[in-house]
Formats: structure tokens, C-alpha cells, sequence
């Protein structure tokens, strides 16, 4: 039998190195999320950490609101649980689980949620692109997505949430493995990823450290952080991941 992890003695699987970051469950602190009402936020990943967007949790009780972030930042959400509606200037959307929505920045825009409801939300300071035409809302649900073999593999299968379009200076997918299917290599680049495991698990290669991992857990891969993921168990794995995009090196900056 397996011992229970003996957080009241100060176990935590929590990780936090300089290049990436494993966030379990266990140490998840509460915190009031500013422009939301009746929401608690679990702040996973920040500029503080070294990373050049936000990602969090947004709880929101029934009747709760959100409203857009600062100027310049956008927005994606994933409904992991509950059902919410979106009001934009000129339509009303309803979302169920596996629903997402990309706001660009400064698009006017309230989320409430119709019941009790759970958010993934990612949040980063737009690089415009050449391109100055302005960047579509975009609404979705994963069921509805085309599933593309990754890297010709059948047991890996990549869904893409935003358009291929090199206004987007980031891409949200997911990455789905049948039992036993593996990244191909350990990849080390440099772009930078946020990613929440959605359902099963596996080993997850960060660096030189190899992390056992589940659903719930976040992780944080800042550039050039060599990563692998291997899918264990009887189910699908399946992990949300937010990546830089379409952008000249350059123009990725730290922030300070
Ligand atoms: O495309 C990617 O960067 C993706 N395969 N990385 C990852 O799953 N860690
Ligand atoms: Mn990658």
C-alpha cells in the first residue's frame, strides 16, 4: 500500500527550479483575483517565477464574474468544470466543460458563470505582429476539434485550440497519448509552455529530473527546458499546453 503524502509534515511533490516548475495540488494557496467577483484564484504561473505569462485557476461560485485583464494582455480560457456564459459588445456564448474562448487584448468581454464553475486561464502581454489587422475572438470546444497525428505518430495526437495564423503570438493545444506513447525525443527549445495533465498520467522528463505526474498537476517549462513525457496507466493522458508562437526570438523578452 501506498503511503499517503505527509503534507503535515512538510512533504510537498512541488518543485520550483529556475528553468521550470512542477506545481501539485498539495501546495495550492487561495488567492482574490483582481476584476473577478465571487472567484478564487490558485496563481500557478507568474513573471514572478521567471515565466513571461499567467496561468491560474479561476473558481467561481454560481453568479460569479470576470472581467478583461489589464491593457495590452490577452486571454484564454478552458472550462474545466461548471458551465459559464460570455457576454462580448454583441453576442452572449454559453461554454460547458472542454469549452474555450481566446480573447485578444482589450476585447471587451464578461465572464459569469451559470453555475458552480472551474477555469484554466492563461494570460500574456500581446507582440503585436506586422500584421496590425486586430486578432479574432475565438470560441471552441475540444470534442469538436480535429485531432492531428503528432509527428506522424498514430498514439499521439495533437488538437490545436487557436487558427494557424501568424497574428497569434501563442498556440493552446492538447496533447493526447494512448498507453505507453511517448514525446519522440526530448525536446529542448525555445519557447516557453504552461501545461495543466486534464486526465491519466505518466513521467515527465523537466531537465535532469523525471516527475511523476497526474491529473491536476501544472507544469511551467521555461526555454530551453529539455522535456519528455512517457504515458503510463490504462487511460489516455492528456495535458493542456500553452506555447509561444509566430514571434522573432527578439521579440520575446523577459519580463522583468
Ligand atoms: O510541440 C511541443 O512543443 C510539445 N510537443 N511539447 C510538449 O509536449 N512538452
Ligand atoms: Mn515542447
Amino acid at each position: 500500500m501506498t503511503k499517503p503524502l505527509l503534507t503535515y509534515l512538510g512533504q510537498t511533490r512541488t518543485r520550483v527550479t529556475p528553468q521550470h516548475a512542477f506545481i501539485a495540488p498539495d501546495g495550492h494557496v487561495e488567492t482574490p483575483l483582481s476584476g473577478w467577483k465571487k472567484t478564487s484564484g490558485i496563481l500557478l504561473i507568474s513573471p514572478q517565477m521567471g515565466a513571461r505569462f499567467t496561468q491560474y485557476f479561476a473558481h467561481m461560485q454560481s453568479g460569479g464574474e470576470g472581467t478583461p485583464p489589464l491593457p495590452e494582455v490577452e486571454r484564454f480560457i478552458f472550462v474545466l468544470n461548471g458551465t459559464i456564459s460570455i457576454q462580448t459588445e454583441s453576442d452572449t456564448f454559453k461554454l460547458e466543460p472542454k469549452g474555450f474562448a481566446f480573447f485578444p487584448a482589450e476585447e471587451p468581454h464578461i465572464i459569469t458563470a451559470t453555475s458552480e464553475a472551474k477555469l484554466n486561464v492563461l494570460e500574456r502581454r500581446f507582440i503585436p505582429s506586422e500584421n496590425e489587422e486586430p486578432l479574432p475572438l475565438v470560441l471552441g470546444n475540444e470534442e469538436d476539434v480535429e485531432a492531428e497525428p503528432f509527428l506522424g505518430d498514430d498514439n499521439v495526437w495533437v488538437k490545436k485550440f487557436l487558427p494557424d495564423d501568424a497574428r497569434f503570438d501563442m498556440a493552446v493545444n492538447t496533447m493526447n497519448f494512448k498507453p505507453g506513447a511517448t514525446l519522440p525525443f526530448a525536446e529542448t527549445h525555445f519557447m516557453e509552455h504552461g501545461m495543466l495533465m486534464l486526465s491519466g498520467g505518466g513521467i515527465y522528463r523537466l531537465g535532469d529530473d523525471w516527475y511523476p505526474i497526474q491529473e491536476g498537476d501544472t507544469l511551467w517549462m521555461g526555454p530551453y527546458c529539455p522535456q519528455w513525457f512517457g504515458a503510463l496507466g490504462t487511460e489516455t493522458s492528456s495535458y493542456l499546453l500553452y506555447k509561444e508562437a509566430n514571434r522573432d526570438v527578439f521579440r520575446f523578452e523577459k519580463e522583468s
